[in-house]
């Protein structure tokens, strides 16, 4: 097959680990269909042109529809806010483009449907960037449970922890608002989570949460750099935060295992925790993805006087993705991550199949999702098929 050429959306954070992951497949996965970093779209003239000539892409737009309409493009790769996915999705799919989004894939649950529907309808590839689960040693751990290392599972405790937003003068970026973000920490970290979960130990059946909002009011951002790094102006106005600061939640799982999920932006010392731990009747895991290399393994098998968690450095060759950056115990990073996505996302398309995860489980995330939030507005146990 011949090169596909991508149109990229957003060229901030998500643009960036998404040309990254460009430029390295053919290097490091050079048996995967290339991807052409045909056209880079955003907003501002200047910035985009910066980040064209620095990301290495071949052209530029300001308008997301002309980018949708070329020619030229086989893939649109949506990395804009939250409240920008449905409209571009939508546009892509009658455009018969294949799609990538960002998490969360929507606004709601309702939107996220639409965009699945037409995706569809459409016949096109669709994908949703979930890019933990292509850690390898989160690829170890789904390894293990498969091939029933771990017996029946009993418990998934995951976390997601930042402390990024701990400053009460730190502005209210476009993440702190619900109209743009659709939550906060819930559909920022907690969704992430919540694909960890779905993707070691399968389907969610209810759940019970309580969330907060910590600070409730925010200066309003003044500088242009809106990201995780903004810097606080104290003599801006204030505004009000719309979502939550932290979200925690039970649940029980269709498999009968029982969950308990945590995310939040209020973990001083927690930069980017996310973690999970994994009992079976016959071991256990536990990742952080602070030390992404490693998957912590016990066995309850071994010997009595050797028996503890061991730490598996998950870059031999007999760990996913691992052949193809280094040589044994020579690690990789966050980058990598969405590196392996699109391969995965490359290889879909060049096989004619579906990539997982793709915009059903954007689908069924946001239906926890939601269905987290009703329990904590009713005080009650919700069921995710209540919402489905
Ligand atoms: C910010 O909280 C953020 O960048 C998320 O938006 C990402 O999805 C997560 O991977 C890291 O933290």
């Amino acid at each position: 097959m011949s090169n596909i050429r991508i149109g990229m959306i957003g060229y901030k954070f998500m643009g960036k680990a998404h040309s990254n992951a460009y430029r390295a497949m053919p290097m490091f996965f050079p048996n995967v269909t290339r991807p052409q970093m045909t056209a880079i779209c955003g907003r501002d003239a200047a910035g985009l042109e910066q980040a064209r000539s620095q990301f290495g892409w071949e052209s530029a737009e300001t308008d997301w529809r002309k980018l949708v309409e070329r020619d030229d493009i086989d893939v649109v790769d949506i990395n804009a806010p939250s409240d920008a996915h449905k409209e571009i999705a939508i546009a892509a799919a009658k455009a018969g483009k294949h799609i990538f989004c960002e998490k969360p894939l929507a606004l709601n649950l309702a939107d996220s449907i639409e965009m699945l529907n037409a995706a569809e309808k459409a016949g096109v590839k669709h994908m949703v960037g979930f890019n933990y689960r292509f850690a390898p040693a989160v690829q170890l751990a789904k390894k293990l449970i498969q091939e029933g290392r771990l017996g029946k599972i009993y418990h998934f405790r995951g976390f997601f922890l930042q402390d990024w937003i701990v400053d009460p003068e730190f502005p209210l970026v476009w993440r702190l608002q619900k109209d743009i973000a659709g939550s906060g920490a819930h559909g920022d970290l907690g969704a992430h989570v919540i694909d960890m979960a779905r993707f070691l130990v399968g389907e969610f059946n209810e759940v019970i949460g309580m969330s907060e909002t910590f600070v409730k009011e925010r200066p309003l951002l003044t500088a242009t750099t809106g990201g995780l790094t903004a810097k606080a102006d104290k003599e801006a106005p204030k505004g009000e935060v719309t979502v939550d600061d932290a979200t925690l939640f039970l649940a029980r799982f269709a498999n009968g295992a029982l969950g308990s999920i945590e995310a939040t932006r209020f973990a001083q010392g927690h930069r980017c925790t996310n973690s999970f731990e994994i009992n079976g009747s016959k071991g256990s895991i536990k990742f952080d993805f602070e030390r992404v290399n490693e998957l912590q393994v016990f066995f309850a098998d071994d010997e009595g006087d050797v028996q503890g968690f061991r730490r598996v450095l998950a870059t031999d060759a007999a760990h996913a993705y691992s052949q193809n950056w280094w040589p044994p115990g020579h690690t990789i990073g966050y980058e990598h991550t969405f590196t392996h996505e699109m391969v995965e996302f490359m290889n879909a398309i060049a096989e004619d199949r579906q990539p997982v995860p793709n915009f059903a489980d954007g689908v069924e995330c946001q239906a926890v999702l939601e269905a987290v939030d009703k329990s904590i507005e009713e005080r009650r146990w919700v069921a995710i098929s209540e919402l489905r």
